[in-house]
């Protein structure tokens, strides 16, 4: 059985559209992935309590046959590879890779919480959400 989960990118350190870029291409080559959707990519203001740069946000939708906790893993072998300097929490980054939600997955544990915590402060998400989940249920 294949899941649809949303997977965000961020970028505010860097090169970060060709951050984007590589990340996207090294989502659509983990085993067991497939990306079926995209959103634009757009510039938006860091959100939290760190001053920093604007960060360049995309949305993917993508069909995957990797559990939840297979899918961080792979996510964070991709984070790694792009060098990314964990400094302060929420502070900037080459790129971070979140599990935004995953259809009919509810769940928490010590390290992955699914749907993400963070949705009902971030507007840019659920734009992006609603722009991905209308299109796949036909609205
Ligand atoms: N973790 C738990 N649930 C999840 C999930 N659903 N997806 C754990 C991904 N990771 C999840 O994350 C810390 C730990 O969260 C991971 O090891 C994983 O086990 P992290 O990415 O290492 O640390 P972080 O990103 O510094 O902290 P956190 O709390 O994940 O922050 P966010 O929510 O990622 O926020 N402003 C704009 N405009 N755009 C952004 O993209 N991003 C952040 C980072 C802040 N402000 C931003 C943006
Ligand atoms: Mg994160």
């Amino acid at each position: 059985m294949a899941d649809t989960a949303y997977i965000s990118l961020g970028s505010n350190l860097g090169d970060r559209d060709a951050i984007l870029s590589r990340a996207r291409t090294a989502i659509s080559e983990i085993d067991g992935v497939e990306v079926i959707q995209a959103t634009q990519v757009e510039e938006t203001d860091p959100v939290g309590p760190i001053a920093q740069g604007r960060f360049l946000n995309q949305m993917l939708a993508v069909s995957t046959k990797l559990s939840p906790h297979e899918l961080l893993t792979a996510l964070q072998g991709i984070e790694h590879f792009e060098g990314r300097e964990r400094t302060a929490r929420w502070g900037p980054r080459t790129l971070d890779l979140d599990i935004v939600m995953i259809d009919n997955v509810e769940m928490s544990d010590e390290v992955l919480t699914v749907p993400h915590p963070e949705i009902p402060n971030r507007d840019f998400w659920q734009r992006e959400l609603e722009e991905l989940r209308g299109a796949r249920n036909g609205r």
